[in-house]
C-alpha cells in the first residue's frame, strides 16, 4: 500500500531533521477555522499554506489563519504586476499535497516560501500535516528555520 499523505509528510519532515507530532482530527481541519476549533487554539495560530503563481512559478505563502493575503502587496513584494492564487492541480503539482492538507515544508519541489509576520508573534502555531484532518504544532522559529522563509507583511490592511 502506498504511504498515506500524512506518512509521506512525516517522512519528509524527518528527512529535514524535524520531528513532527501529527495529530489526527476525524472532525476535519480543512480550513483554518476548522483547525482552530479542533485544536482549541486561536485562529491566528493556524498556518495557512497558500500557493500563488508568480508568472508561472509557484510561491508558498505561510499565512496566519486570522489574515487574508493582500495579492497586490504580495505582487509588489515579488516585484511583479500581479500574482494569482494557484488552482487545485497547480497546488498538487508544486507541493505533492492537496488543498486543505498542504504542509508548510516537505514538498515535492523546492519552493520559494514567504511567512506572514503575524505568525511569528505566537509561542506555537499549527500547520497542516498532509491531509485535511491532520495538523502538527511547531514553534515559529523552527518553522522559519526549516522553511528558510522570508518574513513579510502580507496581510490585508
Ligand atoms: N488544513 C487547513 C489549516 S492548516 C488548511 O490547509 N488551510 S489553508 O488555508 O491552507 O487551505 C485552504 C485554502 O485553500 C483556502 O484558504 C483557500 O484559499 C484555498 N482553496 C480552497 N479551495 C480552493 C480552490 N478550489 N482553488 C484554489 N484554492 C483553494
Amino acid at each position: 500500500m502506498p504511504p498515506s499523505a500524512i506518512e509521506r509528510f512525516s517522512a519528509r519532515a524527518a528527512d529535514l531533521g524535524v520531528t513532527v507530532e501529527c495529530r489526527d482530527f476525524p472532525e476535519g481541519t480543512r480550513t483554518a477555522v476548522d483547525a482552530a476549533r479542533a485544536v482549541g487554539c486561536d485562529v491566528g495560530q493556524i498556518v495557512k499554506s497558500l500557493v500563488f503563481c508568480a508568472e508561472g512559478t509557484p510561491v508558498l505563502v505561510l499565512t496566519s489563519g486570522a489574515n487574508r493575503v493582500d495579492e497586490q502587496r504580495l505582487a509588489a513584494h515579488l516585484e511583479l504586476a500581479r500574482v494569482d492564487k494557484a488552482n487545485a492541480d497547480d497546488v498538487r503539482r508544486a507541493t505533492g499535497f492537496a488543498i486543505g492538507g498542504t504542509p508548510p515544508f516537505g514538498h515535492d519541489t523546492p519552493l520559494r516560501i514567504l511567512c506572514d509576520r503575524d505568525l511569528t508573534g505566537h509561542d506555537q502555531v499549527w500547520a497542516a500535516a498532509g491531509t485535511p484532518r491532520s495538523v502538527f504544532p511547531i514553534a515559529p522559529e523552527q518553522l522559519l528555520e526549516v522553511t528558510g522563509a522570508e518574513v513579510v507583511d502580507i496581510g490585508q490592511r
